[in-house]
Formats: C-alpha cells, structure tokens, sequence
C-alpha cells in the first residue's frame, strides 16, 4: 500500500515486513477457528477486508489533512485499530446490529452507510444524516446505531436491541465496542449484567488500546480485562486486534455462541493506536509509552501485515496479487477522494437550516 509521509505516523512510512512477526501472522491463520474464517470469506471476502481496512485508514487521512489545512479543528481517528472494526463488521449478519465509538468510524461505511456520510457529520452540512446537528451518525436501515459521546453507554442501548432480538425469537446480534477505560463505567456495568442475566445476543468488544485519554492501562487496570467475561458469567475470547482475520473468527465464534442462545460474549482484542485521544494531543500520546513500543506496534500494522500475506496468496485470490491489492488499493483512494469532495461540495450548497435545528431532538 502507499504510505503517506504527511500523515503516517513515522514508524509507519518505511514500512516492511518483519519476519518474525509474519510467522507469528502465519501461525495464526492456521489455528482451526481462523482457518475457517479463511475458507468461508473465500476471495470475495478477503477483497471486502482489504478494502474496508484501506478505507478505514484513508478516510482518517482525509479527516487528518483537513485539521491540518484548518477544514476542521479536530477529529478521533483509529490509525492502527482499523481490524478491530473491520474484522467484527465482515463477520456479521445483514440484519445484525453495530453500535460504533466514534474511532470505529469504518463500521458505518462496511455496514453501507455512503462514506460521505461521515464526512459530512464533520463537516456538519445540511444534507447530512443529522441534518448538521451532531457528528455522531447511524442509520438504522444499516443497522447502525449512532455512536454516543458518553463512553460505554452503547452497551446498554445494544443489550436492548439485544433483548428485542431475544424477545422477537429474531436470530440477529447486537455488536459493539468500548474502549479499555471505558469498561469501567456503570453503564457498561449494567449492560453486561442485563445481557448476562438474560444471556442477550450482545457480543461486546472491548478495544484494548492500553491508554484512556492520557492514562495508560497498565496505570489503573492491570491485566483484570482478562477477567471480565468470568465475571459476568459469560463467555470470553481474546484475539489479536491488529489480525483481522482473528478478529473474523472471534465475532463468528461470538455470534454462533450468541445465536445458540449463550450470549453474551465478551471479545478482548489488544491493540495500539498510533496518535492521540483526537488530533490535539498526538505529542502527548507520544510521551506516554516508549519509542520502542511504537517500533514493535508498528510492525504489526493490521494493513501491511494483512497486505503481505494476502501477496502470498495468489491461488486463494485467482489473480497475480501484486497487481491486484494495487488496482483494489486505487478503487479505494478514488472512492475515499470522491467522497471527500463531495461531502465539500454539500457544505458549500447545503448549510443547516438554523430553524429546523431542534426538530427531531428529544430531552429526557
Ligand atoms: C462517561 C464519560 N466519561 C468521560 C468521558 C471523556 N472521555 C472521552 S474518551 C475518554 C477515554 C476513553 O478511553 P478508552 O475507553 O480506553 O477508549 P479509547 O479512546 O482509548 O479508544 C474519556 C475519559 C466521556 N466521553 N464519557
Ligand atoms: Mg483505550
């Protein structure tokens, strides 16, 4: 893939596989339940996840070059994180429900949301999802649910959708993510004793990122995120976030164990961010682990590793690779382009009608 010397973190633009690292990739993909994953996505699959993963991270870049050129002032990107998302959102059902935090951005784009749609929430255009009222989006007819600002409140809204889906004797799931700060809330307290006590098809997949804002992990938590499922009675699976292929294989675990009526599940995939909480404090989160983290992190980025191996791949894809992730790779840098033009053109035409603003807005 193209890297981005701009915009890629440092680590990121000299990019090359690690020998090490790609056995370890290797072994990985040849336990059963990943292998599986493999077999069933087949090459349209592996297409839809090499894709979603360039996507994810080029629409951050997007979003990256208007802070810097003063488009916007600020956004929450996922540099590094892109398979946790990409990985759950491939390995669900149509009618499944997702319920995103904001970095997972890529969720309502994989679900089918136009990608515009998300440039538009930032820019606040009109023509928008939210008419410019909000830069959190979803859109139910996706199965999106919109992210909410407040950390870990999404997994009691999706235990709900969880409990109607029981409820309905519907074979669907309701998926989200939280981040490893945010678990714990009281809010993701209450979801995850409500799922548990009604064994709800909600797979919850905690993001372990090792930092919340400026805090790291490893100051206030420890290791207890492994302990988690145990202690709400249900079933837990940890998988590397940055293997997007592992991640496939964990969701469709979780899902098969959520629809034979065993849910919740507990997903705890480690990963690393590469910048900060949003685009103001990348220098912050720089000083908060040690250059060499960022160097051992960086040889494990989802996409160049995801990329290499699919490059010894040719017979599973029935194409000469190399050729191929290119022509796949410049579908995606057109699609994203046009998309962010767009979205710039709506806010040239389309500016929020002031006077609606508060239609459609509900106080508790
Ligand atoms: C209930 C609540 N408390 C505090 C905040 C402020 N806040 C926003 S993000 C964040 C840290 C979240 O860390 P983590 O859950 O690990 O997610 P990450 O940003 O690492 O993906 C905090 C404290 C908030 N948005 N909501
Ligand atoms: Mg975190």
């Amino acid at each position: 893939m193209k890297r981005y010397p701009a915009y890629d973190p440092i680590e990121y633009q000299q990019w090359q596989p690690d020998p090490e690292v790609m056995k370890q990739y290797q072994q990985t993909i040849e336990q059963p339940q990943v292998k599986a994953s493999v077999e069933s996505l087949g090459a349209a699959g592996m297409i839809q996840l090499y894709k979603g993963l360039l996507r994810a991270r080029l629409h951050d870049i997007a979003l990256k070059r208007w802070v810097r050129t003063g488009v916007i002032t600020k956004a929450w990107l996922g540099c590094g994180e892109e398979a946790v998302t990409i990985g759950a959102c491939h390995a669900l059902g149509p009618d499944d429900v997702v319920g995103p935090m904001i970095r997972n951005a890529a969720a309502t784009f994989e679900r089918g949301i136009p990608i515009a749609e998300s440039f538009r929430s930032y820019l606040a255009t009109g023509d928008g999802i939210t008419q410019g009222r909000d830069l959190h989006f979803g859109d139910l007819a996706h199965g999106v649910v919109a992210p909410i600002s407040h950390v870990g409140d999404l997994v009691p809204v999706c235990a709900g959708f969880a409990l109607s889906f029981q409820l309905q004797k519907e074979p669907r799931v309701a998926l989200t993510w939280v981040g490893d700060g945010s678990t714990r809330t009281g809010a993701v307290h209450e979801g995850l004793s409500l799922a548990s006590s009604r064994s709800l098809p909600l797979i919850v997949i905690i993001e372990d990122n090792a930092v919340a804002l400026g805090t790291r992990r490893d100051d206030r938590l420890g290791n207890s995120l492994s302990n988690m499922a145990a202690s709400y009675d249900s079933v837990g699976i940890e998988c590397d976030g940055n293997h997007v292929l592992e991640v496939h294989a964990a969701v469709t675990k979780a899902r098969e164990v959520c629809l034979e009526g065993k849910g919740p599940v507990i997903i705890l995939a480690r990963t690393f961010r590469f910048g900060g909480h949003a685009t103001h404090d990348e220098a912050e989160a720089r000083a908060l682990f040690k250059p060499q983290e960022f160097k051992d992190w960086a040889l494990r980025d989802p996409i160049g590793c995801f990329e290499e191996w699919l490059l010894g791949q040719g017979e599973l894809l029935a194409v000469d690779p190399r050729p191929a992730l290119q022509e796949w790779e410049q579908q995606v840098i057109e699609e994203v382009e046009k998309a962010a033009e767009d979205s710039l053109q709506s806010r040239k035409n389309s500016i929020p009608d002031a006077a609606a603003m508060l239609g459609d807005v509900f106080a508790g």
